[in-house]
Parts: C-alpha cells; structure tokens; sequence
C-alpha cells in the first residue's frame, strides 16, 4: 500500500530539460546554420543555466525539406552540422559537465532519400517496398481520404509503380510501415547504436502514429486532419511500444518522453502507466489545442484561464500516482511563450518569469526550449517569403495560391502560429547577427536582437535568466515541487492560478508549497485559502517578497511559499 502511494523518485523525474534545434542554436564555422561544434561552446551556458538534460532535434543526415525531421540516414551526422567525431565531443562535454543527452527519434517516416525509400520505391518487388506503406489507386485517385499534417492529401502518387505511398507529414516523409516486422528490428538495432555511444535516451516523434489501422479506413471528418482517428493512438501502438521496450529500452537506464500527436489522458496512462513498460512519460497537445479552433490550427482564438488551468489541473490529478508528466510551453513546433500566453511588450520578463515559475511548480519534469530561458519573443515575418517552414509554404500553396483564401488574413494568422516563430535564431548578443553567425543566418534574425540577447541576460541581475537559474535551484533543493501532490484553489478567478503540492514521506515531516500566479496584466486582489497557513515562508517570485495573507498583486506575479 505505502509503496503504490509513494511516487518513486529516479534521476528523470528530477531533471530539467533543456531542448536545442541546432540549426539555430550557434553557428561556428560562418555558414549561416547553427551546427554541433557551435553546441560545444555553449556547454558552459547550459550548466550555467543549470539543466540536467539536454534534448537534440534532429542532427541526422538529412535533406531538410521539415529541418530534419526527415532523415535519409539514422547512422550519420548530418553534413551542415559537422561530423561523428565532433558529435563524441560533444557528448564528451555534456557529460563530463554531469549532463546528460536525449536523441530525437524519429522512426514515423523517413526522408524519400533514404536508402530504404530509394529501394522501396524502385520496383514492387524490392525487397525494401515493404518498408513502406504502398496501395493501389482507389477510381484512378488516392486510396482513402487522408489529409497530410502539411496540407493536401495524405498520399503521393509514384509514376514508376503505379502505386501510391502514405506519408502523413510532407511527402518528402513517407511513412514507415510498422507492421513489417523487419522494420522495427531496424529502428531498434538503430536505436541500440546510439545508446552504444553513450546516449542517454529518446525523444519520440509522433510516436502515437506508428500503428494505422489495417485496411486504412476513409476518415470521418471532411475538413482539417481527415483519417487521424485510424493512426493517432492506433490498434497495435502500446504492442509496439512494448516490444521496443522489452527488446531496447529496458536494458539501459535512460529516459522516454513520446510526442503524442492526439493523446488522451486515459492513452497517456497507457503510454507512461508505472508498470505498463512503455515510455517514462509523454507530451500532450491539450494545452496547445485551446487557442485555435479544432479544425484549423491557423484559426486563433482567446482563452479564458479557467480553461487553461482546467487543462494542467486534469493532468496534474488524474496522472498522480499512476503515470508521470511532462511539463513545457513551447518548443521548435510552437509560438514562444511569453507572446502567446504572457505579454512581450511592457511585461514581457515579468509575465515569462511567471510562466515559467508554474512550470517549475507543477509535478512532473519540464522542458525549457532554447532561448526561453532570456525571454524571446514571436519575430516579423513581412511576407510568405520571410518564412522557412515547409507547413506555411504548403498551407499557403493550398489556400492562398490554389484556394484564393484572403492572403492579408492567413499571413496574420502565420505571423502568430507559426513554427518559424521559435526557430530563429538564439540571440546571444547585440553584435551583427546576434552574436549566432558570422554569416548570413538560414532564417532571419528577430530583430529585436538588440535589446532581448543572453549577454544582456547575463549582466542584469534582474534577468529572466537569473530567475530560471534560481527556479531551477529551488526545483532541486526541494523535492515537494518535484513530488508533491497536486490541489487547485478558487478555479473559477479568472485571473489568478492557486494551487498547492504537499509531500508526505515516510520518515519525513510533511512539505507543503502554495503557488499564487497572476496571469493578467492587471492588478489582482488575492484572498487567501481559509486552508493556507499564512505562517508560510516566502520562497521565490519574481516580484518583492510579501507574506501570505490577502493582497493587491501586481500584474504577473508569481509569489510561491514553503511550510514546512
Ligand atoms: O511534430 C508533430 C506534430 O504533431 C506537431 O507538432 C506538428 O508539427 C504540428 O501539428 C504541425 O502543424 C513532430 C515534430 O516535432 C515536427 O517538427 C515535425 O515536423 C513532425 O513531427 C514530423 O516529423
Ligand atoms: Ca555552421
């Protein structure tokens, strides 16, 4: 009994992660892209900063069409980003400064470029065209009705066979055919290669789609992502995932997260269940599913903060004690934080340092994406030519260019939503490019490089860095925010997130933290929970320190205090 309750504390529960997309991460040789050599110098930022775990994007070859994410070959580095022995170095250096490294998987699709496609592809009886997933035309068109993530449909028609193939993301991405057993042997020897190197886990991409549904059904819906519900979460996915756990997983002391593209709270526990043998953890899309509408991820809309707080507080309650979280904000596929859910004008470090002080309070591990950790903002895109990302470009050629949708309006829209937004550059100082390259950087620079940069973070007390560094600290010296059991206060303040954690461990006095958020960019008035013991000791905020007792707070502030 005393065991169940008691959650089991590993070295992942305990670490912050701290992801790089090395492509704008530091560019060390001039060519414009940010490459492992440039990762290398930043080592001592990052322990700095004081995170446990770095998490990679993609650093595969790659042709690049989606940055990496399509990879044309597992077993290499990819050209612009240096090569294997710069990438033992680096991993050399992570852990000699007691950090650790994640790869990014990714094993849904790979590049058309890939060996495996090339074969695949050149004949219906290549011993790789199984590795794919290939279907006849259906009345001289697709076989099903599936839409891409990218826009269009799910399918591409290849002269050569006759034959369409599936590709779920661009159709530079085709889609590897889980049910070959063949292939799973692969990715799983593949993945023993790099943990033989010495790494310390995996990132999982889209690892809710491996499993289709056989006989890949016509979707139900007609607009936005037809056909999600015959692979999101799909009939043989937690049979997969198990295998690759029993076969790979299980025999090193690593760490999972699995990006789950369509999870529920009911598959998460599934996916992360403590004796279900899966992954450590996953990354849900509730949270990112709030500001637009369900069928169009373009179209924007304002949330409420009970409804924000209604999606943690269900993750936090209903995953306690049966499967772990993750925690995080943003990442290389979303706006940046303080621009969608703070302020990134008059209270941008102020309302940053609040967000981030709930995501170091919550139960659960978090991921702080590069650059979040000074507070950059969304940039400026003048015009569809400005961005990079092969989502825009689709979606644009689909709906603007083929469909004569306004062009003003979807720009707008872009402008805020798109993934460009968090992967320009990092902003490491007020020089010419913002310290990143001695080139001309592959994505434009936000401009406000000048004033937002780390060496401006570095020699401000007041910084949002410094603050990360000391949320981070406090996250270590007390175990009640990693561990604590989770309670909501006052739901319905449409202002104000309260919530407390207590820990209570054998042989130990019970820990309680209280958390008092102030997501408006107006005064609030705070009445204290007639349960919070206002004898609480403040323990960290980003504002002067104040007792726990009824009080004006300031627009953003975050305040949090110990009992214990
Ligand atoms: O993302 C998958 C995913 O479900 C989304 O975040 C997706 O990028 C978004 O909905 C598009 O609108 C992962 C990677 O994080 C992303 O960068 C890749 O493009 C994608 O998989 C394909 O590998
Ligand atoms: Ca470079």
């Amino acid at each position: 009994m005393e065991d169940e309750k008691m959650e089991e504390h590993t070295w992942w529960k305990e670490a912050v992660v701290y992801q790089i997309y090395p492509r704008s991460f530091k560019d060390s040789n001039g060519d414009g892209i940010g490459d492992l050599r440039g990762v290398i110098e930043k080592l001592d930022y990052l322990k700095e900063l004081g995170v446990d775990v770095i998490w990679m994007s993609p650093c595969y070859k790659s042709p690049n069409d989606d940055n990496g994410y399509d990879i044309s070959d597992y077993r290499a580095i990819m050209d612009e980003f240096g090569t294997m022995e710069d990438f033992r170095e680096m991993l050399e250096g992570i852990h000699s400064r007691g950090m650790k490294l994640l790869m990014d998987l990714v094993v849904n699709h790979t590049s058309d470029e890939h060996q495996w496609f090339v074969e695949s592809r050149s004949s219906k009886d290549n011993p790789y065209r199984d590795y794919y997933i290939w279907r006849d035309p259906k009345d001289g068109k697709e076989p099903n009705n599936w839409t891409s993530y990218f826009s269009g449909p799910a399918w591409q028609y290849d002269e050569k066979t006759g034959q369409y193939y599936l590709h779920l993301f661009s159709k530079k991405q085709p889609d590897l055919n889980w049910e070959n057993e063949t292939v799973r042997r692969e990715v799983y020897d593949m993945m023993k290669f790099w943990l033989g190197i010495g790494c310390d886990g995996f990132r999982m991409d889209v690892a809710s789609l491996y499993s289709k549904t056989p006989g890949l059904p016509d979707g139900k819906g007609t607009t936005g992502l037809i056909g999600h519900e015959y692979y999101q979460n799909g009939p043989r996915i937690h049979e997969f995932l198990r295998e690759m756990n029993r076969e790979v997983l299980s025999h090193y002391d690593i760490m999972t997260v699995g990006e789950m593209s369509g999870v529920t709270i009911d598959e998460a526990i599934k996916y992360a269940g403590k004796k279900r043998r899966e992954l450590n953890m996953v990354f849900q899309f509730d949270q990112d599913a709030l500001d637009h509408d369900p069928d169009d991820k373009w179209g924007r809309r304002a949330v409420p903060l009970p409804e924000l707080k209604k999606v943690f507080s269900d993750w936090q309650i209903r995953l306690e004690g049966k499967a772990w979280n993750s925690l995080y904000w943003t990442n290389h596929d979303q706006p940046r934080t303080v621009s969608r859910w703070g302020n990134d004008g008059r209270y941008r470090k102020e309302s940053q340092k609040m967000l981030y002080t709930m995501l170091m309070t919550l139960q659960g591990t978090p991921y702080i994406y590069q650059g979040e950790e000074i507070g950059m903002t969304n940039s400026v895109f003048d015009g569809i030519e400005d961005f990079d990302d092969v989502e825009i470009h689709n979606c644009w050629k689909e709906r603007v260019v083929e469909g004569h949708e306004d062009p003003e309006a979807l720009l707008k829209a872009m402008r805020f939503r798109a993934r460009d937004n968090a992967r320009t550059p990092m902003q490491w100082d007020d020089s010419d490019n913002a310290g990143f390259s001695t080139g001309k950087p592959w994505l434009k620079i936000n401009p406000n490089y000048k004033e937002i940069n780390v060496k401006e973070a570095l020699a401000d007390p007041e910084s949002v860095f410094h603050y990360m560094q000391k949320l981070i600290r406090m996250r270590k010296e007390n175990p009640v925010a990693v561990y604590g059991v989770y309670k909501e206060y006052q739901h319905d303040n449409e202002q104000l997130f309260l919530y407390e954690r207590v820990l209570e461990e054998e042989g130990q006095k019970a820990r309680t933290m209280y958390v008092v958020l102030n997501f408006s960019d107006h005064e609030a008035e705070f009445e204290k929970p007639e349960e919070w013991d206002g004898a609480a000791k403040y323990l960290i905020g980003n504002m002067s320190e104040a007792p726990l007792e009824n009080r004006t707070l300031q627009p953003y502030e975050a305040a949090v205090y110990l009992k214990s």
